[in-house]
């Protein structure tokens, strides 16, 4: 990339950081270093490559370089390009909106749940509507847990029943009701043509239809949720990449607290 033996760029930018000016590094502080890839739908050859290129300029890239590139199809190329972004961020001006609260892990929890509660807590999770993904929710909810976190089966002190996949939101709804859920977790995996926010969204009215939105806790994850967009959608919390059962049994307990004492 960058500097070295081969390169014939100029390394003429400032070199210190700057927390109020953030640019992607490569192998030297702001050179802007970026690997991106995509697909065009025309044929691979020159003018595809050469299409690509100005797509990297006019994004923001200096020095658009194809690195690699291949027809995927008839008609349809995938390149893996790098380039110098010439944008900068702020990083001292961010604010990201997080879930409120301690995080504890399992004997925490439990211990909480017992002293403050005094009963098991009750949730229900599913991946709902068309998602047919699994490993979110049973990662969050299976006894065995992900990464060496213990999922809410294993929790003393909450009740957990997950549903599956492809759970329709009204049947959910059923489940939720029949078993006096004190919390629904839902898991959405597929973002294509914003499938997610359509669901999800469903979900909140359907509950807010039968008197219930405001009795349960609600909280949805997957790869693509942040609590920003959990919160504008309705939910009370978001959890995204790298979670665990930790985090949001926690955040339940406390929730549930929260509202009691209110
Ligand atoms: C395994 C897999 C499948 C398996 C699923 C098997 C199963 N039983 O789940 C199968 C083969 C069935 C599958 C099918 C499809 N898949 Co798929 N699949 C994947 C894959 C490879 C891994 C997903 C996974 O298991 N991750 C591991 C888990 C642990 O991570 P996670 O889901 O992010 O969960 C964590 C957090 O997000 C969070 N979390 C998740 N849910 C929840 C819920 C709560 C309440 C909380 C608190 C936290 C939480 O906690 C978890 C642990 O940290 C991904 C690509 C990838 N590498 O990610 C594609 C991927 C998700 N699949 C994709 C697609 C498009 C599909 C299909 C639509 C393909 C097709 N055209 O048929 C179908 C889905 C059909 C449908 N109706 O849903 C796309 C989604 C793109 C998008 N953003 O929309 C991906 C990203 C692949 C890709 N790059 O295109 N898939």
């Amino acid at each position: 990339m960058s500097g070295g033996l081969y390169s014939t760029e100029k390394n003429d930018f400032d070199q210190t950081l700057d927390l109020k000016k953030i640019k992607p590094y490569g192998d030297t502080m702001n050179d802007g270093k970026t690997q991106l890839s995509f697909t065009l739908p025309v044929p691979a050859g020159d003018e595809a490559i050469e299409a690509a290129k100005q797509l990297l300029k006019k994004m923001g890239f200096e020095n658009p370089q194809v690195v690699f590139h291949k027809e995927l199809t008839k008609g349809f190329t995938f390149f893996n390009c790098y380039g110098s972004c010439t944008h900068t961020v702020d990083f001292t001006s961010i604010h990201v909106p997080k879930v409120e609260g301690t995080k504890w892990d399992m004997h925490e929890t439990d211990e909480f749940i017992r002293e403050n509660i005094g009963r098991p807590l009750i949730v229900v999770g599913a991946s709902t509507g068309t998602d047919a993904h699994t490993v979110g929710i049973d990662a969050i909810m299976n006894m065995k847990g992900f990464a060496g976190h213990y999922g809410l089966e294993r929790y003393d002190m909450i009740e957990a029943h997950n549903l599956g996949s492809q759970v329709p939101n009204e049947e959910f709804i059923a489940k939720a009701i029949e078993l006096k859920a004190d919390a629904l977790l839902v898991s959405q995996t597929v973002t294509q043509k914003d499938i997610h926010i359509k669901n999800l969204t469903e979900l909140v009215e359907m509950l807010e239809a039968e008197g219930l939105r405001d009795k349960v806790i609600l909280a949805c994850g997957g790869p693509r949720i942040s609590h920003e967009l959990a919160k504008e959608l309705g939910y009370d919390a978001g959890f995204g990449m790298n979670t665990y059962a930790d985090d949001v049994a926690s955040f339940i307990a406390q929730e549930f607290v929260r509202r009691k004492n209110k």
